[in-house]
């Protein structure tokens, strides 16, 4: 038997990290020195000119971490690469120290790297909504309501808005935190639906809940006169699964309204999305277009502390697709905002295990407990009460 004990540390936070070090009994003035060296990052920037890879590559080896850089580089016979720095976070931070005297526009980038690393470690959000202030200490549950007749999983379900009512309620009591109501189905192929007859569905429950419903609602509409007069009836959130892209008033109704806003991504309307599911970089491109509609929202003056984000799991994308970003979520916390994640009961659960839409809580439960350990802090789900355990769960294991 050998008389050293070598073992390995997967910490994924600085406080995690710290623990450790507590633990082996480092000075703790050493301590929040030698935390951010444990925290490994890769950082990939996109499109640099050689001159400015050639310079970072030196200095990130000059911090003991590497640059990766296209074949070509350090001759400057290509026009331009893309860089994956590698180095602890320490080192990237003292990168940034040291770009700002540097030629090219690399200040520019240290602004931007400093802003990403804030990104990735900031911890404590809360969510701004029209009338309140939702705490992301814990996961929340957006329990999915559908008033519409072919919605892939409870269409034609809840048409009648007392039924419909009822079941926001029971949600509620199941533990939802947030009830999202929707008037017009986004599964793959579907048509869309008059803004009129989306406000025919939704409003009547909205009124119903007056005065009953203690959480906010949410309502899943890409279209600005819906939300503009659903958050008038008393909704605090839009859910626009097109990231503001679908109607060009939909921004300016989000900025006047103070209303909370998710933005989806996904690529073109539902009728053809699933036609547009070919990407050269998925978490670049999703995380490309979710900058895109941030920027949009930010230009129409919609406060960041208002905004989240979610990747949009099923739109536009096939069952492969999915995976990969449940998988790597974590690299959405670029753009500091919180997330959110639609799992429930899709049919990359079906295709994976073979189920019917009625059979996939088991698998769904699965992807919400992964989300959440992967940083997700709002899960968007039909079975409210085993999605809440679910969750819960996985919280308390990531943060014990
Ligand atoms: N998924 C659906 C609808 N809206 N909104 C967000 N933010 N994220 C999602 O993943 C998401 C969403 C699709 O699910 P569902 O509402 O159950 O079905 P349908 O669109 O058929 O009504």
């Amino acid at each position: 038997m050998s008389a050293f004990a070598a073992r390995l540390l997967a910490v994924a936070t600085p406080d995690e990290a710290g623990r450790e070090l507590a633990r082996i009994g480092v000075d703790p003035r050493s301590i929040g020195m030698m935390s951010p060296k444990m925290l490994t990052r890769c950082v990939h920037l996109e499109k640099l000119l050689c001159r400015q890879a050639n310079i970072l590559k030196q200095e990130m080896m000059g911090l003991g971490g590497d640059a990766a850089v296209a074949r070509g580089t350090v001759a400057c016979s290509i026009d331009s690469t893309d860089v994956i720095l590698m180095g602890t976070e320490k080192q990237l931070r003292r990168l940034c120290e040291k770009l700002v005297h540097q030629p090219f526009g690399l200040a520019d980038l240290a602004g931007e790297l400093t802003t990403l690393l804030a990104n990735v470690t900031q911890t404590n959000k809360t969510w701004r909504t029209a009338r309140r202030v939702l705490m992301l200490d814990r996961p929340l549950i957006m329990g999915i309501l559908n008033t519409t007749p072919d919605s892939f999983s409870d269409g034609g379900r809840f048409l009648d808005p007392h039924r419909a009512a009822e079941r926001a309620l029971e949600m509620e009591a199941e533990g939802a935190d947030i009830i999202d109501i929707g008037g017009e189905s986004t599964r793959p192929g579907a048509p869309q639906v008059p803004a009129a007859e989306e406000l025919r569905r939704i409003l009547p429950v909205i009124e119903q809940l007056a005065g009953r419903l203690s959480c906010p609602i949410s309502v899943d509409t890409r279209k600005g006169v819906v939300a503009r007069e659903t958050l008038a009836a008393g909704a605090e959130i839009i859910n626009d699964i097109s990231g503001l892209k679908f109607d060009p008033d939909m921004a300016a109704v989000a900025a006047e309204s103070g209303a909370g806003v998710v933005l989806m991504h996904t690529r073109g309307t539902p009728d053809m999305m699933q036609s547009h599911t070919d990407y050269e970089d998925l978490l670049g491109d999703v995380i490309a277009g979710l900058r895109s509609s941030l920027d949009c929202a930010v230009s129409a003056g919609v406060e960041r502390e208002r905004m989240v984000i979610d990747p949009g799991i099923g739109f536009a994308k096939d069952a492969g697709a999915n995976m990969e970003i449940l998988r790597r979520l974590r690299e959405l916390a670029s753009l500091g905002l919180p997330l959110l994640v639609g799992t429930s009961r899709k049919s990359f659960i079906g295709k994976t295990l073979g189920r019917e839409t009625s059979e996939r809580l088991i698998g769904t439960a699965a992807t919400v407990a992964l989300a959440v350990a992967n940083g997700a802090n709002i899960l968007r789900v039909h079975d409210v009460r085993e999605m809440r355990e679910a969750a819960d769960m996985a919280h308390a294991i990531v943060t014990s």
